[in-house]
């Protein structure tokens, strides 16, 4: 598709519901066969099977949440955002939301508050989450600008009204930047996108407060770029396990152990694979492929949906998965109300 077309938007939002709603059968697994990945999406294609539909979780109400204030507000606005994630926790307490994010969640509610960002400060004594709760819901902010500035800058204090950890807020501009590279067809030169991943995250990470975190944290010195050098050492490979992609990415609920990994399972799925069915286009090898990693499997599928999704387009994913996920209609609308908003003179 020409870059930034409507099916690449389409795409994007529509699989990252698809990732966070099949997942969810899997997140927090240790292990999880291939086996069992591929019953489990077979069943999405059986209507007989009748086993209704599958809820999205945290990752889609969220990102629901910035998609509205997005629209709404025609651009970013931290205090309405803010507001809709309060009141969508709310309305709808169990979607699986992370155990410390549900305390920023219940201080955004307050009428009191006068810094929304001041929640998100406190948490973990005050070192702040960095948990992967503001990657997540990142996708929608490349999804609205067309400038890699605003994306990174939005994407960043998006995440920051609930995780203020560098290592948290730097893994949503990592995905926001995957999703906005991908959304200009930039993954048909694999290489070539990981290296610009690569090159813009060295100044993303080129600060105190990251440095300062990772030392903290026993990090390298630029977190992110360390793993996507590792990810460009995986993509070299002929062959690499599901074990050492976990070991050396990780599948976990940290930004830094799943938002590199979500990227290696789309570059990883771009060509067919031993593991995978035959029949799988490129978008379902991506999904089944960050489910069978185990771990925040959701999480990591939504994620890897997003990339994927913008780079396939609409058409490459299944008319069965879409009808099986609560939302994945409405992201299909939304998706066309951001590709205004982005295109927007
Ligand atoms: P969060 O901000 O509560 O972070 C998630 C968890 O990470 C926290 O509960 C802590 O255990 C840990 N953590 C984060 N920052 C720190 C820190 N500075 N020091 C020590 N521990 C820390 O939630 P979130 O919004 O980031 O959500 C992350 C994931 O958790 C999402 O996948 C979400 O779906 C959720 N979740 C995951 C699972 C799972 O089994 N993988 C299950 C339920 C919910
Ligand atoms: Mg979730
Ligand atoms: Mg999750």
């Amino acid at each position: 598709g020409a870059p930034a077309s409507l099916s690449r938007f389409r795409g994007a939002l529509v699989a990252a519901v698809l990732g966070d709603c099949v997942g969810g059968e899997f997140e927090g697994a240790e292990e999880v066969p291939m086996e069992s990945v591929l019953q489990h999406l077979s069943n999405l294609d059986d209507e007989t099977k009748g086993n209704g539909i599958l809820e999205y979780s945290d990752d889609t109400a969220m990102a629901r949440c910035v998609v509205q204030s997005l629209l709404t507000r025609a651009g970013f606005d931290e205090q309405d955002m803010a507001r809709r994630f309060a009141k969508e926790y709310s309305m709808s307490p169990g979607r699986g939301y992370g155990s410390g994010v549900i305390q920023v969640l219940k201080k955004l509610s307050s009428p009191q508050l006068s810094d929304v960002y001041q929640p998100a400060k406190d948490q973990f004594n005050g070192r702040g989450s960095f948990g992967n709760g503001g990657a997540m819901r990142a996708a929608p902010f490349a999804l609205a600008f067309p400038e890699p500035a605003d994306v990174k800058r939005c994407a960043c204090q998006g995440a920051m009204l609930t995780h203020s950890c560098s290592l948290g807020y730097n893994g949503a501009v990592l995905q926001a930047l995957a999703v906005h590279l991908s959304l200009q067809g930039a993954i048909d030169k694999p290489q070539q996108f990981i290296s610009r991943l690569i090159t813009e995250m060295e100044e993303v990470e080129d600060n105190k407060e990251t440095r300062n975190d990772a030392r903290i944290l026993k990090e390298a010195e630029k977190p992110f770029c360390e793993r996507l050098h590792r990810v460009r050492d995986l993509m070299d490979r002929s062959t690499v396990s599901i074990e050492e992609v976990i070991s050396e990415l990780g599948n976990g609920i940290a930004a830094l152990h799943s938002v590199p990994t979500a990227i290696f399972c789309v570059l990883h799925c771009l060509q067919p694979r031993e593991c995978l069915p035959a029949n799988y286009g490129g978008l379902e090898r991506t999904i089944a492929y960050s489910l069978a990693l185990g771990g925040d499997t959701d999480t990591i599928a939504c994620m890897a949906g997003a990339i994927a999704g913008a780079h396939y387009g609409i058409e490459a994913i299944p008319q069965s998965w879409i009808r099986c996920c609560e939302g994945a209609e409405d992201a299909d609308t939304d998706a066309e109300w951001l590709h205004v908003l982005y295109w927007r003179p």
